[in-house]
């Protein structure tokens, strides 16, 4: 079974929580990023918390270490329950978030290897299973890692074990959420569940890739 996660990139807080309120029944957690927190503020989290799902800060961390601390405090002190780093900065700022996280009882994920086609650029060469591997050995409690290459979730999956996978590009940017589930913890949706007619509607179309059974291998 795979979480579905929606990333609600809206610029409104009256549209993020009409979309939020609707699609609520369908999804297990929301994941929020700059257009919302930096057009509405961090307080938005509040306001979505409501809903009573995990919420999910991704600021995609990226900092020194304690920089990086404090920007991820800050997310949880706003009522975030999970934090997104990058793995780039290195292990020490992905150690600083960790801990962060992990103070306030909170989670940690760390992007890998990113979806869309420029990720391909420098997420590559033995780049994304280092951050990957270096995640792990830094406590994080999972990452994020790109539906839209299946082949390369697979590979990173072999590195990370049981801890978790999130994987978005998904519908908008090419990625099948049926082939993917399967092979993750998480599917990240945004367009296509915020941008279509029905947002309802769409979220309970992707609610079916949950029951989708997990790779064994
Ligand atoms: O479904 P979309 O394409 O509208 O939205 C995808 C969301 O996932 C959006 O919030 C992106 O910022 C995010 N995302 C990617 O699309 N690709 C990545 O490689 C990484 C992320 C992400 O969530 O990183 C934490």
């Amino acid at each position: 079974m795979a979480d579905l996660i929606l990333a609600l990139d809206v610029t409104g807080r009256e549209k993020a929580l009409e979309i939020a309120r609707a699609c609520a029944p369908y999804i297990d957690a929301i994941k929020i990023g700059y257009p919302l927190a930096l057009s509405c503020g961090l307080g938005i989290a509040r306001d979505l918390a409501r809903e009573c799902l995990p919420l999910i800060a991704d600021f995609k961390v990226a900092d020194i270490p304690t920089t990086s601390s404090l920007i991820c405090t800050a997310a949880f002190d706003a009522g975030f329950s999970a934090v997104i780093c990058h793995g780039f900065a290195g292990t020490d700022t992905v150690r600083a978030c960790v801990a962060a996280a992990h103070a306030r009882g909170g989670a940690c994920y760390v992007v890998a290897e990113m979806s869309h086609p420029g990720g391909k650029e420098y997420f590559a060469g033995g780049i994304p299973e280092q951050i990957a591997s270096n995640a792990m050995v830094a406590g994080a409690d999972g990452i994020i890692a790109p539906a839209t290459r299946p082949d390369r979730v697979r590979v990173l999956r072999g590195i990370v074990g049981t801890r978790k996978i999130l994987s978005p590009g998904i519908g908008a940017q090419g990625g099948d959420a049926v082939a993917v589930a399967p092979l993750v913890d998480g599917i990240i949706v945004g367009r296509s569940i915020y941008d279509a007619p029905e947002p309802a509607a769409a979220a309970q179309g992707y609610a079916r890739a949950r029951a989708v059974r997990r790779d064994p291998s």
